[in-house]
């Protein structure tokens, strides 16, 4: 078991010599621009150090879509491996300090052990993940018919002792939440009782709540299609705000970026989930069709900054139950996955401080007095800002990488790998 920190702090700090007076230069410069706008900002930097986003362990390996996965040296081939590269990440970017587990995938015999091995390469984990849409080998009953929601019993039974299962789990890991996305719906009209399948829902995840620690919170993520391509139980942002209304206030719904339709109002449906107090938390990732596993910010950073535009006013006035959890939830299909959890991590954070800086008094004024033209300047004068300067700054000073993609790459690390892993073979599907 390595237990190690994988990248040397020296190594890392070596790497920033080169990039230090330019990284000043620029920190100084943006400095001075922002105080003309009234901003300081050593003040934003507080904010984005404070900041963190939760990596998905299964975001680690090597990822896919349904039609093939490619192998490439080096990927890790288990959870320990995954932590590995996942402190890598936290390392460089610092701002990455919890994995958020899914399970039967992340599956281990000692889970006290899993978690000292995670602080031993500085990290925590998050929320932990069930998997209700995959048969696993040796299982009873399947998912064929759909788990939570499938009208044979046994299924339902077995899907609510997994996730069940999964609560105990994470108790070891000190988790604090419960994510629960299923796949389950129809792909034919008339194949499936719209009304029944919710109530089932409602029953089943009504006996997951109720195993909930009294700390814990149960997110509940919609997703309006895939795999069932005529209708999701749990469709959308409606569905899971009366379901989490049903269940209690440690029912909250979470907003996985690409689980919606093209051009829909992500914003909107943040500011409303938050005005009811049913704001859990956030899959970040990036879509241009109706995928919904690109890498954050990657497709549309704007959406990105309006999302995070609506947190800060949420943040500015906040309701009960106000502490969303940031996870990021992607698949690296062509990409080395811990470059691309770094470049989103970044473009995240990017996407926080830009809302940051935007003159709120100069917004509400303007929206106020429907002054139309300075409410959107005040917006777009915040997302045209380059904050990166901000965002280099606050990693180097909590020991990160000036330049996280440079460092890795001379750092050597997946090559390091690729002599110590053993080989993948080719297959399908995400994860
Ligand atoms: C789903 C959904 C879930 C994730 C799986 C792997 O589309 O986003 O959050 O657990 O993919
Ligand atoms: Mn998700
Ligand atoms: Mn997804």
């Amino acid at each position: 078991m390595g237990t190690q920190l994988p990248l040397s702090p020296d190594f890392i700090r070596d790497s920033n010599v080169s990039r230090r007076e330019a990284l000043e230069d620029d920190y100084a410069s943006l400095g001075r621009q922002l105080r003309r706008r009234g901003v300081d900002i050593e003040a934003i930097e507080r904010r984005v150090a404070a900041f963190s986003v939760a990596l998905p362990s299964w975001g680690a390996g090597r990822g896919g879509t349904r039609f093939a996965k490619f192998p490439f040296a080096g990927a890790p081939t288990d959870i320990h491996e995954k932590l590995e590269d996942c402190a890598v990440v936290q390392q460089l970017c610092r701002i990455t300090p919890r994995v958020s587990p899914h399970f039967p995938w992340d599956f281990v015999k000692d889970y006290r052990a899993l978690k000292e091995e995670a602080a031993h390469f500085g990290l925590a984990f998050d929320a932990v993940n069930s998997n209700t849409f995959q048969d696993q080998p040796g299982q009873k009953q399947s998912y064929r018919s759909g788990s939570l929601t499938s009208t044979h019993s046994a299924s339902r039974e077995q899907a609510i002792e997994h996730n069940i299962e999964c609560i105990r789990i994470g108790e070891q890991l000190g988790s604090k939440a419960i994510t629960v996305w299923i796949g389950d719906g129809s792909n034919f009209p008339g194949q499936q009782d719209l009304t029944r399948a919710f109530d089932r829902y409602l029953d089943s995840t009504a006996r997951i709540y109720a195993a909930l620690p009294v700390d814990w919170r149960m997110l509940l993520e919609h997703k309006l299609y895939e795999p069932a391509f005529y209708s999701t139980v749990l469709q959308d942002w409606g569905s899971s705000i009366l379901a989490a209304q049903q269940l209690g206030p440690k029912a909250q719904c979470l907003v996985d970026l690409g689980h919606h339709a093209p051009n829909v109002n992500i914003e909107q449906i943040v500011a409303r989930l938050h005005r009811f107090g049913k704001l859990g938390g956030f899959h970040f990732n990036d879509s241009k069709y109706g995928d919904d596993d690109l890498d954050s910010g990657a497709i549309n950073p704007h959406q990105l900054f309006l999302v995070f535009n609506e947190l800060v006013e949420a943040e500015l006035s906040p309701r009960a139950g106000f502490h969303p959890a940031y996870m990021i939830d992607q698949s690296h299909n062509v990409t080395d996955p811990i470059e691309s959890m770094l470049s989103s991590a970044e473009a995240i954070a990017a996407a926080y401080a830009k809302a940051l800086i935007v003159d709120r008094a100069a917004l509400h004024d303007a929206q106020e007095s429907n002054d139309v033209m300075m409410a959107f300047q005040a917006l777009r004068a915040g997302y045209r800002t380059d904050v990166s300067p901000i965002l280099a700054q606050a990693r180097k000073a909590a020991g990160g990488a000036i330049d996280p993609i440079a460092a890795y790459r001379a750092s050597g690390y997946r090559e390091k790998k690729a002599r110590e892993r053993r080989e993948l073979a080719p297959g399908t599907g995400i994860v």
